[in-house]
């Protein structure tokens, strides 16, 4: 299988992110796609290839036009306004307020994010912007007839709606990806979502719409990030009614139990018949994983990579999550060999 990487992804280097009330190094940091990218050199997975530049089209087809234009300013207008320290938003419009985009740049740090862990500073526009176009290069190389490929996405993109960023992520590389197979002629386009977390920004990105059908598996939301959205009663409004999924598990949930959801979300793929499929894989779910509390183990993920494969579906990988350890490597590419058999 080839994968796409990009080692611009370098510029994203953010020191903080805000936990447990103090500034730490942040999980998703630059050694994560790293380490899987050595992995996939040592297991000889395939062509490594770095991306193409398909500019704000694609991009823009799922972002609104002032979020984008106010990432790619962000961090000059943060420096511009004299703040010390990385961007890190600190005031939302709460219940009652008003949802108005204001012009100070603490306002509209608020207005387009629904996170506070997510800090930006330098690079962070540029390697988003490499992060979407990995993605794309994946796209366009199964459009013209890959059976899969890997797209090493950094940063991650499942958290991002159309116009917030949080959760790590800033573009949504999984929906960028659904809506270029639909603008290439795709009538129906799958997202299935493995992160440990719940893919919330897909989910509304897609949510009144029956073409793209999005399926995510992740921590009850009652419990984990993103709290807000992710429950089982969330399943379409409108157009869409029926054509979004959420299966949720408590801590601690082995691969016996989560596959269980795999196989109902490869049933409903299936029943689907969509022309591509996007999985946004995270490998958050991991045991040793340092922020989330399901509990597979390395193997799981050859056989979580075959299932993906019994789908017969062209079939693109986005990579979201996983943090922490060396494992990832080996849990990210169990993926893919589990996929070649
Ligand atoms: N103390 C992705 O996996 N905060 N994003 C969690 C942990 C944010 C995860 C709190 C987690 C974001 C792409
Ligand atoms: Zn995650």
């Amino acid at each position: 299988m080839k994968t796409v990487f990009s080692p611009l992804h370098h510029l994203r280097s953010v020191k903080t992110e805000l936990d447990g009330g103090i500034l730490i190094e942040p999980h998703e940091k630059p050694s994560r796609v790293e380490t899987i990218l050595a992995r996939v050199k040592s297991q000889t997975l395939g062509e490594v290839l770095e991306p193409e530049e398909f500019g704000l089209g694609p991009v823009k087809r799922v972002h609104k036009p002032d979020y984008v234009e106010f990432l790619e300013h962000c961090w000059a207008d943060w420096v511009a306004a004299g703040k010390p320290g990385e961007a890190i938003p600190a005031v939302w419009c709460g219940r009652g307020m008003r949802a108005r985009m204001p012009k100070d740049i603490d306002g509209r740090l608020g207005y387009y994010s629904f996170a506070a862990e997510t800090s930006i500073s330098d690079g962070t526009w540029e390697a988003a912007c490499a992060s979407a176009n990995v993605a794309l290069t994946a796209q366009k190389l199964v459009a013209n007839g890959e059976r899969a490929v890997f797209a090493l996405c950094r940063p991650p993109g499942h958290h991002a709606h159309a116009d917030l960023f949080g959760g790590y992520c800033f573009f949504n590389n999984a929906a960028i990806t659904a809506q270029a197979f639909r603008d290439q002629g795709y009538q129906r386009v799958a997202i299935l979502d493995l992160d440990f977390h719940h893919g919330n920004g897909t989910q509304a990105i897609f949510y009144d719409r029956s073409d793209v059908l999005t399926i995510s598996l992740h921590g009850d939301p009652d419990l984990a990030f993103p709290h807000f959205l992710g429950f089982e009663d969330e399943t379409g409004e409108g157009e869409g009614e029926g054509y979004n999924l959420n299966i949720v598990y408590p801590p601690g949930t082995p691969y016996g139990v989560w596959s269980q959801g795999l196989e109902t979300a490869c049933e409903r793929i299936a029943a689907f018949q969509p022309g591509a499929l996007v999985i946004a894989l995270g490998v958050d779910t991991f045991e040793d994983d340092p922020i989330s509390f399901f509990k597979l183990k390395s193997a799981d993920y050859l056989s979580l990579g075959k299932r993906i494969e019994q789908l017969g579906f062209p079939t693109v990988f986005t990579m979201e999550g996983g943090y922490g350890v060396d494992a990832i490597g080996v849990n990210a590419v169990n993926v893919m060999q589990g996929f070649e058999g």
